[in-house]
């Protein structure tokens, strides 16, 4: 089994994702464990097979201990330390060829808080493990937020310690991808963060464009990112457009490239 983790900022598509990958995957043959590790979700675009709100609700934390939304969830995701191994257990028990799982809704508290990261090394130990850091297509258009985002997956880097793909969701709402149109191809021209990633495309330019801090700053950080990140993808979680490019990072990063099945043929 291999693990998925959708993770990236508020509202980026990680539950849409999670249900379109799934469903992705699964038209090809393989089998896939939907997890929902979101202890604040109400309602999921597809039905978890594994479920963090059986252990803890943020929604009953709120109500149970007069906590607010943000320290009810902080405090639900730091008890779910308490269940890792039993989460690990249920996923294994589906014996699935994918784990993929829909994080919290707050970055914040998975990377950035003291438990989030110990918790999501131990849910995926012994495995093979990959994240999807979701960065809305919308916020990767102008320079300054292009950047912002990709040091934002660069910090989740650091902290999560998983190999990463980075996958610009929502295009269809920045470029047309009805297909005679357009395709995602397109949203690489049309976005700076594609740029700022490509070779291409002068990192001295990239910096210039930023303006607002010294432009050799820019393009120290524009160098470096492309050392971390080679490539970006662009998607459509909810239109089901680029999840087969998604799939095919997925699969370099997990498998080296090689399908899942020919691989390892028990799942395991
Ligand atoms: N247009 C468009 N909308 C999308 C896409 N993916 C997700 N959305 C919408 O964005 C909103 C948030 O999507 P979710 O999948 O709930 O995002 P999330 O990251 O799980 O949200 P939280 O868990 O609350 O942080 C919903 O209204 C989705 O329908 C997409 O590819 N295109
Ligand atoms: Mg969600």
């Amino acid at each position: 089994m291999y693990y998925v983790l959708i993770v990236g900022p508020a509202g980026s598509g990680k539950s849409t994702l999670t249900s379109s990958l799934a469903e992705w995957i699964e038209s090809y043959g393989m089998s896939v464990a939907r997890v929902n590790f979101d202890p604040a979700a109400e309602t999921l675009p597809y039905v978890p097979d594994v479920d963090v709100r059986r252990y803890i609700k943020a929604r009953d934390l709120m109500i149970r201990k007069g906590l607010g939304p943000n320290s009810a969830l902080v405090a639900s995701v730091d008890m779910l330390a308490n269940y890792v191994n039993d989460i690990r257990r249920e996923i294994d028990e589906i014996r699935a060829n994918y784990a993929i799982v829909d994080m919290p809704g707050q970055l914040e508290i998975i990377a950035f808080r003291r438990l989030g990261p110990i918790i999501v090394s131990e849910l995926v130990r012994g495995y093979k493990a990959a994240s999807v850091f979701l960065v809305d297509a919308r916020l990767a258009s102008s320079p300054s937020s292009a950047f912002s985002m990709l040091l934002l997956a660069l910090s989740t880097l650091y902290r999560l310690k998983l190999p990463q793909i980075i996958a610009v969701n929502k295009i269809d709402l920045v470029i047309s991808i009805a297909p005679t149109r357009g395709t995602p191809k397109a949203a690489m021209e049309e976005l700076f963060l594609f740029k700022i990633l490509s070779d291409e495309f002068s990192c001295m330019e990239a910096g210039v464009k930023s303006m607002f801090i010294n432009s050799d700053v820019s393009v120290d950080i524009c160098n470096t990112l492309r050392e971390v990140y080679s490539d970006a993808v662009p998607i459509s979680a909810k239109e089901r457009v680029g999840i087969d490019g998604l799939y095919g990072l997925i699969q370099r990063v997990v498998a080296g490239g090689e399908n899942f099945l020919t691989e390892e043929p028990g799942g395991f």
